[in-house]
């Protein structure tokens, strides 16, 4: 009987559904473990090849681990907020909600194809207002609570509102915007308003004004990565920056605990490099600087306090607030010009672009408080507002990019370590002995910065400190499809809803644009005010808000009253393994490590980090193909044609359709009919009468037309690899690809061989008439150590998530017990076994053959006997004086005496004795013999 996998993978993706297989129930009996997938935006182009690897890998690993006997949550959902289905709604009218209801569909049809073992009981979707519930539940406690360095937690905002009652704030160590001073006095002296207002800058979710990238015309903040040389990435419009109400998270409050949690986790020291550069934590000191006839005082931040006897000027950011007070008039014109051509820079802009120098003098001159001397006082948009203090001293000498600015604004260089020429560049390195630094002089860097702090705080003018490049995270967008934040305004002032009034609902609207004036889209919802008179606050939560908690979500999806119970949680705990993209390194998981960093503070979570063990998958790259064309003659060429220059005029290019590809011969026909507007087109094929594309590997993605779908393409109808050949094949040929977290172009060259070895398996349980092959026999020693070898190997290897080397072993294994001509029971039984998290369709089919009635998900995975490992012979070198000169293979377990009455009663020792005697004999049992003459 032939392998019908059609059938197959039909009929038990119905026995899953109806045997509710992979539902999971808390049982405390029973050890758990957590896979996780990062849960998948479902946009409107369905999953191709690249997407389902990671949730290949992640169930393979559940699957085997359930047999292995661990009680397994492995739940899958949908992060149904954003701006696709936000900007289809904006063009075309329908509802986000019915675009991505849609989306869902599709999406949740092709993951069931692929055979995913998900407990669809767990799902979450992020827009459901039961699940967003919670999210504005977490933004609430969020408001309602602020981060007490002493004790290095968040408290409730009551606790600081007793203690300002009893001291004011005086004594309070928070992470906090800036504060004046009072006592309780004074406090107890403010109106309520005034007290809220102050209580604002303390709270984890607060609203401030924050340098935000503006995008006019589609009347919208924009993230930094939806920004592209100063214009918005869709439309391409200008993008200023500009200082506006926003809600924030004060992340920054937690940089220290981020840092530090990485410590804990099984990530990759890349992974974990990247998180710590984004958190950015230097050492270094303030310091403050005299402006010169004024009573201005600059503060720096610098990590290099040893070099200020080489400050030769200082900048400001153009945003400073002292820019406007210290600049003289002379320079006025010219200095607001200057901050006028920076606000249209983003901040990621001023940061890339090192090699065009540009400032402007404010005429103002400040005291190096070390040497007195005069420094002049410039603006420059290499200095962030945001960063430090927003000001530096500059140190041409010792930093590079103030180095380019001395020498292009004619400014003094003084070096201030030893053998550095200033005339080449900066000297940026700590390894130096210091110069013309007065007191410093002859230390070493390290030593210099500590003397330098120490000397600076004894004279008043500064302080060490620690700085942290994360900044706190904008946290609103002036969209429709996302959370509603849960605040409503009372003379200004932001209150948030009561607990048992959420979920607050997003409100029906019939436009999703924002509106003429520039207001965000909720401004137009209908009477929608908290208690019927307050107006809600208009921006959503950005589209990280539902994907920052979502793991916990799964552990008990259905409860109105907890976001989790803490029974539940308490079973769960942390995510054992989290596979997914590199993408959200610095996103995703900085957000969820910080929100179950705040969840754990409430005591909602048992543990401070969330995701113990995480595992970026490698993108599959896609083949895009080229066709080369001369627009003016209307003709295209043959790639072969166009590299051996056998054509006419300048050519450009464009993509193919990958579908109208064979082997890098394009189908013109099936092209022109796709590409209308090149029917009338000339195509000259190469002298086999073919004609050729450019192909390049890039990343698999609609706008270069090299996706591949898993399944039939509901556009195309061209049927995909599940149809050709099964999903257990498309399953194993993933894995087969390569180790799971590199990158790899998809090529289906291999997938014959895939879908060969399948059928190959098949083989040794039915034969071509449909009989079953299975018989009862004993297993031979050899039969025995190919299984054994296999299930040490699979077992090692799914642990190590190394997945294409359990299946390259697989195909051994097959090929060996083939060999061997095996269809015994006793070996294929476990075998399938091994092969069931990898193929599970068929593995359940042959269980079934076998005679077993329970699925085999819940099977036990076999357990190797290394006594079946062991060699039964050994194959000895024999040396005669230290030269190799045959090989004997003997039994394992022959003693030494006995290896060497073998070896000296050969002929072929015989032969290089030549007739003497051997003067000593030597025996390593296992490796060699060598015989000394
Ligand atoms: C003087 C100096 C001398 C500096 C020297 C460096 C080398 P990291 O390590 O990134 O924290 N800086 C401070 N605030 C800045 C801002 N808002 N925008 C741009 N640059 C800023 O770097 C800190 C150093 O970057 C600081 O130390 C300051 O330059 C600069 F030989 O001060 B340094």
């Amino acid at each position: 009987m032939e392998y019908h996998f059609q059938d197959i993978e039909r009929k038990w993706r119905k026995y899953w559904k109806e045997n509710n297989t992979y539902r999971t129930v808390e049982d405390t009996q029973r050890e758990k473990c957590y896979v996780l997938d990062m849960f998948p935006y479902p946009s409107g182009a369905g999953l191709h090849v690249g997407h389902p690897l990671g949730y290949i890998a992640s169930d393979i690993y559940s699957r085997f681990k359930r047999m292995k006997g661990f009680n397994v949550l492995h739940p899958m959902g949908y992060d149904a907020f954003g701006l696709p289905a936000e900007q289809y709604a904006i063009q075309t009218g329908q509802h986000p909600a019915v675009t991505i209801e849609k989306n869902i569909e599709r999406y949740r049809e092709q993951m069931d194809l692929l055979g995913f073992s998900f407990d669809w009981d767990r799902e979450v979707r992020t827009c459901d207002p039961a699940y967003y519930k919670w999210t504005q539940w977490i933004f609430i406690q969020l408001f309602h609570h602020w981060f007490n360095k002493d004790t290095g937690k968040a408290e409730p905002i009551s606790t600081l509102i007793t203690t300002f009652g009893q001291s004011g704030n005086q004594n309070v160590h928070a992470s906090a915007g800036p504060v004046a001073k009072f006592d309780a006095d004074q406090w107890k002296a403010m109106s309520e308003d005034e007290q809220r207002k102050i209580l604002l800058n303390y709270r984890l979710a607060y609203l401030s004004e924050a340098v935000v990238n503006w995008c006019p015309e589609l009347g919208t903040v924009l993230a930094n990565d939806e920004v592209k040389d100063g214009r918005s990435e869709r439309g391409g419009y200008p993008v200023v920056q500009k200082k506006m109400k926003q809600w924030s998270l004060r992340i920054t409050a937690y940089a220290e605990r981020l840092l530090q949690g990485l410590d804990e986790v099984d990530w990759s020291d890349a992974l974990k490099e990247i998180q710590r550069n984004w958190i950015g934590k230097s050492h270094g000191a303030n310091i403050f600087f005299h402006v010169e006839q004024s009573d201005a005082r600059i503060q720096v931040f610098t990590t290099r306090p040893d070099t200020i006897f080489g400050a030769t000027f200082m900048v400001l950011a153009p945003e400073h607030e002292l820019v406007a007070k210290i600049t003289t008039d002379d320079q006025k014109a010219e200095v607001e010009n200057y901050i006028e051509q920076t606000s249209r820079k983003t901040e990621r802009d001023r940061m890339a672009n090192v090699k065009t120098v540009s400032g402007c003098f404010t005429g103002a001159y400040a005291i190096n408080p070390f040497n007195n001397e005069k420094i002049p006082v410039w603006i420059a948009d290499y200095v962030l507002a945001g960063y430090g203090t927003g000001a530096i001293m500059a140190v041409p000498s010792g930093d590079e990019r103030d180095w380019r600015f001395a020498k292009h604004y004619n400014l003094n260089i003084v070096p201030v370590i030893e053998g550095q020429n200033v005339d080449e560049c900066a000297e940026e390195s700590k390894d130096g002995v210091l110069i013309n630094s007065d007191f410093l002089n002859g230390m070493k860097v390290q030593e210099a910065i500590k003397t330098a702090i120490k000397k600076i705080e004894e004279l008043g003018i500064g302080k060490g400190t620690i700085n942290y490049k994360l900044r706190d995270a904008v946290f609103g967008r002036q969209r429709y499809w996302g959370e509603p934040i849960p605040v409503y305004y009372k003379n200004g002032i932001p209150y948030t809803a009561d607990e048992d009034e959420l979920p607050v609902v997003l409100p029906e609207i019939t436009e999703y644009k924002p509106t003429e004036s520039g207001e965000a889209p909720l401004a137009r919802a209908k009477n929608w005010k908290y208690k019927g008179e307050f107006a809600y606050e208009q921006t959503t939560m950005p589209g990280w808000a539902g994907s920052s908690w979502y793991w916990l979500r799964y552990m008990d999806p259905g409860n109105e009253n907890h976001l989790v119970a803490s029974e539940k949680e308490k079973y769960w705990q942390q995510v054992d393994l989290y596979i997914g993209g590199s993408e959200h390194a610095t996103g995703h998981l900085l957000y969820s490590r910080f929100w179950n960093h705040f969840l754990h503070d409430l005591g909602v979570v048992s543990h401070r980090e969330p995701f113990k063990k995480l595992v970026n998958q490698g993108m599959i790259l896609g083949v895009a193909h080229m066709v080369h064309f001369n627009p003016d003659t209307k003709t295209a060429y043959s790639y072969d044609l166009v590299k051996s220059g056998k054509h006419e005029g300048a050519l450009i290019t464009t993509y193919a359709l990958i579908d109208h590809i064979q082997q890098e011969v394009l189908d013109t026909e099936a092209f022109k009919n796709w590409k209308p507007e090149m029917n009338d087109y000339t195509f000259v094929s190469n002298d086999a009468g073919e004609f050729l594309c450019e192909s390049a590997v890039e990343k698999m993605s609609k706008s270069k037309f090299n996706v591949v779908s898993p399944d039939r393409n509901p556009e195309t109808g061209k049927e995909g690899i599940v149809e050709r050949y099964g999903a257990d094949t498309l399953r194993l040929y993933e894995m087969f690809l390569g180790p799971l977290t590199i990158a790899k172009p998809w090529d289906t060259k291999g997938i014959e061989g895939t879908f060969r070895f399948l059928k190959k398996m098949w083989g040794l349980f039915y034969d071509r008439d449909g009989n079953v092959l299975l018989e009862n026999g004993e297993a031979t020693k050899d039969e025995l150590k190919v299984l054994h070898k296999t299930i040490k190997k699979t077992e090692d290897d799914i642990e190590r998530l190394s997945f294409n080397t359990a299946v390259s072993q697989f195909m051994i294994c097959i090929n060996e017990l083939s060999d061997l001509k095996c269809n015994k029971r006793s070996i294929l039984d476990p075998l399938i076994r091994l092969v069931a998290p990898f193929a599970p369709h068929i593995a359940e089919e042959l269980w079934q053959t076998l005679g077993h009635k329970e699925s085999i998900c819940h099977a036990g995975f076999p357990v190797c006997d290394e006594a079946y490992l062991a060699d039964d012979t050994v194959t000895y070198p024999v040396s005669f004086n230290g030269k190799t000169r045959f090989t004997v293979e003997l039994p394992a377990d022959l003693s030494p005496a006995d290896i060497e009455k073998e070896v000296m009663a050969m002929e072929s020792s015989a032969k290089w004795l030549d007739g003497k005697q051997p003067r000593k004999v030597i025996v390593v049992p296992g490796r060699i013999v060598n015989v000394v003459v």
